[in-house]
């Protein structure tokens, strides 16, 4: 499906992805201060071809996806998450956000800012877990409604480099803890999503300092519009 079944829609969805300690929040606060400061924000909104910015996450982007965020990143330890189970639990994140937040927005033609969507799932259920990626392809049509990013951005880092900074925010989860061959499949899950789908995902690369991928993204950010907007 080239857009999605929304049909015309005039929002656009921009989608970050990456493993842990990618830089992801980082780049989404730096890319709302640059849309900001820059004009961009106002430019389009006088131009009337965007409403307003929204910034949001998966999991977690509603009520009752904090709810089950906390399910998923602290399972408690006597009562183990199987891996069917966390898939499941994902996509009923992604249902709830997709319907009660990207939707709305992007009908009312906001620019959303979101931290993972569905590669996330392929990456991490399906590369990382192992779970069959038809299943993961199916349920991600199920959750989305065929609702797909405009653009997502890979912010690209080794695996090291990425736990070793998520180590020193001090942040544990359960996945942080995962054997590195997991993250390492995860990162190799990410790195055919983004040969397979090279208008759809584009590679930032995210092991240089913050200053420079914000750069990146911008120029990236710029392109899109050109030919988002003109
Ligand atoms: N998950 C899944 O399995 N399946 C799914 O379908 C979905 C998710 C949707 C939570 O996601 C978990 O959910 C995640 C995958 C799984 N696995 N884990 N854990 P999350 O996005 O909420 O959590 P996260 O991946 O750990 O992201 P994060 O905590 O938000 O980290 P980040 O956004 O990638 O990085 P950051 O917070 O911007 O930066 C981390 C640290 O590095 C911080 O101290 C920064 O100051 C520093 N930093 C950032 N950029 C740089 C650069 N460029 N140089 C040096 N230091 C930097």
């Amino acid at each position: 499906m080239p857009e999605n079944m929304l049909g015309t829609r005039p929002g656009k969805l921009i989608v970050f992805e990456g493993v842990e300690g990618c830089g992801k929040t980082t780049q989404i606060q730096q890319t709302q201060g640059w849309l900001t400061a820059s004009g961009w924000l106002v430019a389009l909104q006088q131009q009337q071809v965007l409403s307003d910015l929204v910034i949001t996450r998966e999991p977690g982007g509603t009520p009752l996806g904090q709810a089950l965020r906390q399910l998923l990143l602290h399972a408690p330890p006597d009562d183990m998450l199987h891996d069917r189970t966390e898939l499941l639990l994902y996509a009923a994140d992604r249902a709830q956000h997709v319907d009660t937040v990207l939707k709305p927005h992007l009908e009312k033609g906001a620019l959303i800012l979101c931290d993972r969507y569905t590669d996330s799932t392929m990456a991490y259920q399906g590369y990382g877990r192992g779970l069959d990626r038809q299943w993961i392809e199916q349920l991600n049509a199920i959750a989305t409604g065929g609702l797909q990013s405009d653009l997502t951005l890979w912010l690209d880092v080794d695996v090291e480099l990425g736990l070793a900074r998520a180590q020193q925010r001090g942040r544990h989860d359960r996945i942080e803890q995962a054997q590195l061959d997991f993250h390492q499949r995860v990162q190799q899950g990410f790195r055919e999503l983004a040969a397979a789908h090279p208008e759809r995902i584009v590679r930032i690369d995210a092991s240089l300092d913050p200053a420079a991928v914000s750069q990146q993204i911008q120029e990236v950010l710029l392109r899109r519009f050109e030919s988002w907007f003109r």
